[in-house]
């Protein structure tokens, strides 16, 4: 392809969304990058504009009035979007269903799955003008094995799992691409927050074999971008080699 994509990533500020804007810059892509933190935004687009166009939007991707006020701000020349990742997503405590807090529930199902859709209503018209696109959404090894105590994070996992497949059987028609990636272990700041805070409990998560990195995950969003026009990657678990499922992990502590 020789015209510059345009990629817009959600949940750019940190772990998998801000490898993948990393590596996409690296690559030629221009980039829309999203997320809550403004600081972190802006310090990112000055450090890509080195290499790349690149701007910024600044939403919480559960609030619908947000999302759509965001994209309504955008310049025209932005306005082309061939890439949506769907990264913004995030896990709220672990514990038993009958115990759950209510608020995390509500966080996990408003980011990772209403989020999702919410982001990629306002993407998808422009897809469907020009005929073509890619969605790549994150999904997670969550979204295909329920494991104990994830009950509310898988099932917005699972909902990302149905929504993807939706997805390409909704839009085979207007010739849009539609990739998930589901990854097993990835160190980022993600049991950090599910854990709120708690660096001793996040940090066991990782302990006793090389977990994934986002940059991993970053090589094969790219890789699945750079196929072919007439191949789409549909469906990929990707786990570090010390993982054999959602709860084996063979560790050396
Ligand atoms: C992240 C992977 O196994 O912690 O989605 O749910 S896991």
């Amino acid at each position: 392809m020789s015209q510059k994509r345009t990629a817009l990533i959600t949940g750019a500020t940190s772990g998998i969304g801000e490898a993948t804007a990393r590596l996409l810059a690296d690559h030629s892509f221009r980039l829309i990058i999203c997320g809550r933190r403004k600081d972190r935004l802006e310090q990112l687009k000055r450090e890509l504009e080195l290499k790349t166009e690149v701007t910024t939007l600044s939403f919480e991707v559960r609030n619908k009035k947000e999302v759509s006020a965001a994209f309504q701000s955008l310049d025209d020349k932005w306005k082309q979007i061939d890439v949506l990742i769907n990264n913004a997503g995030n896990a709220h405590g672990l514990a038993p269903i009958q115990t759950g807090n209510v608020e995390d529930w509500d966080a996990m199902i408003d980011i990772n799955v209403k989020g999702l859709l919410y982001v990629s209503r306002e993407v998808l018209p422009g897809m469907i003008k020009m005929n073509q696109g890619h969605i790549i959404n994150l999904g997670s090894i969550a979204g295909k094995e329920a494991y104990p105590n994830g009950n509310v994070y898988c099932a917005s996992k699972f909902a990302v799992d149905a929504l993807t497949k939706s997805m390409r059987i909704d839009l085979n028609a207007n010739g849009i691409k539609v990739t998930a990636i589901h990854p097993g272990l990835v160190e980022t700041e993600f049991s950090l927050v599910r854990f709120k805070g708690d660096e001793e409990r996040a940090s066991a998560v990782y302990k006793g074999f090389e977990p994934l990195k986002p940059e991993d995950i970053a090589d094969l969003i790219l890789f699945a971008l750079t196929r072919p026009a007439h191949v789409v990657v549909a469906d990929l678990v990707v786990f570090p080699v010390a993982q054999a499922n959602a709860t084996i992990v063979k560790k050396d502590l």
